[in-house]
């Protein structure tokens, strides 16, 4: 009687699409697989950046058995156990909108993995570049002002993405055309990934398919160091998380935290209350007023809020 032999590695899932993935093993070798048949049953699929157990078989394509238990999943772009996420916003071309910016950065806050954020086009605009990197940096935030075209910038992201932790691995996102691509061309060039034509850019052009892992060494290891390029469409809604709420939704605005013990009410919602130390703050230009617009507006669609999965 034949018996099967197999062998159950672990490995890291770079890129995914129709159901075909490719992953690294802890063995270092990169190869195709594919997700066991019942997932689809249970709903469970891998992503980008999931830890995972693949059986090898001979002759057969290795198969994903299970996704280890991760520690953060962010649902669009959807990517798994990202340690940092930079969050890219251009100039302009598509002109840069505050609320955007500042919903993936409560995605970011939310779960744990620390926002940065990267200034794109500062060619195109640099006052624009400067008042946006002025808003972040007061905020407490890692900002980078880049250019692509002029490389201006470039070469300060990559020191930074090489400082990272043995292990870790920081994803761009940020809405289509905003450049994430480009620089990551600009930083890697062998990397050659497609971007957009500079002839037409407009919004929404989505050049980027699908998230790719690429790492950061010569030869990609299972606990190496990995950045991730991600499509720039249908990014994050706080509200498709279910347990973000709009009690949680003052904590992903890290420069109001010391303002909640000095404000009058316990109750405050922080909106608009007469004596309230955020508002006040705003008003005497001590907090920047774009994102407590962008606090006012999450507050208001999360009233609204159903429960989806
Ligand atoms: N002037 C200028 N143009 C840039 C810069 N960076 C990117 N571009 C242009 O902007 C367009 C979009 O760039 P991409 O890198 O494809 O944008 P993306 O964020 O990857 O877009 P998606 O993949 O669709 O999410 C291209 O035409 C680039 O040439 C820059 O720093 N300055
Ligand atoms: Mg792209
Ligand atoms: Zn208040």
């Amino acid at each position: 009687m034949k018996t099967e032999v197999f062998k159950t590695v672990k490995a890291k899932i770079l890129h995914g699409v129709g159901g075909l993935y490719s992953a690294v093993t802890e063995d270092g070798a990169v190869v195709k697989c594919k997700p066991r048949g019942n997932f689809r049953h249970y709903d469970i699929s891998p992503y980008p950046g999931d830890n995972v157990l693949l059986r090898l078989r001979d002759g057969d394509v290795p198969m994903i058995a299970e996704i280890l238990p991760r520690r953060n999943f962010i649902k669009r772009p959807p990517v798994a156990n990202i340690d940092k996420l930079f969050i890219t916003v251009a100039a302009a071309c598509p002109s840069p909108a505050y609320i955007t910016v500042d919903k993936l950065i409560c995605a970011a806050e939310f779960y744990s993995i620390t926002p940065v954020l990267i200034i794109t086009k500062a060619d195109l605009d640099g006052a624009k570049a400067e008042e946006l990197s002025s808003v972040y940096r007061r905020c407490g935030f890692d900002v980078f002002v880049t250019s692509s075209v002029s490389g201006s910038g470039v070469d300060a992201v990559k020191a930074f993405v090489y400082r990272q932790a043995e292990g870790n691995v920081v994803a761009f996102a940020g809405e289509s055309g905003v450049g994430k691509s480009s620089l990551m061309n600009a930083m890697f060039e062998e990397l050659g990934l497609q971007t957009g034509e500079t002839s037409r850019i407009q919004r929404g052009k989505h050049t980027t398919r699908a998230v790719s892992l690429y790492s950061l060494e010569d030869n990609p290891r299972f606990d190496g160091a990995y950045i991730a390029d991600t499509p720039g469409f249908g990014i994050f809604e706080p509200t498709l998380i279910p347990e973000f709420t709009r009690e949680s939704l003052v904590s992903c605005f890290r420069e109001l935290s010391p303002y909640l013990t000095t404000c009058r009410y316990t109750k405050c919602t922080h909106l608009r209350e007469e004596g309230c130390s955020i508002v006040e703050a705003v008003n005497n230009g001590e907090l920047p007023r774009s994102r407590h617009d962008s606090y006012v507006t999450l507050y208001e669609e999360l009233k609204n809020k159903r429960y989806t999965k």
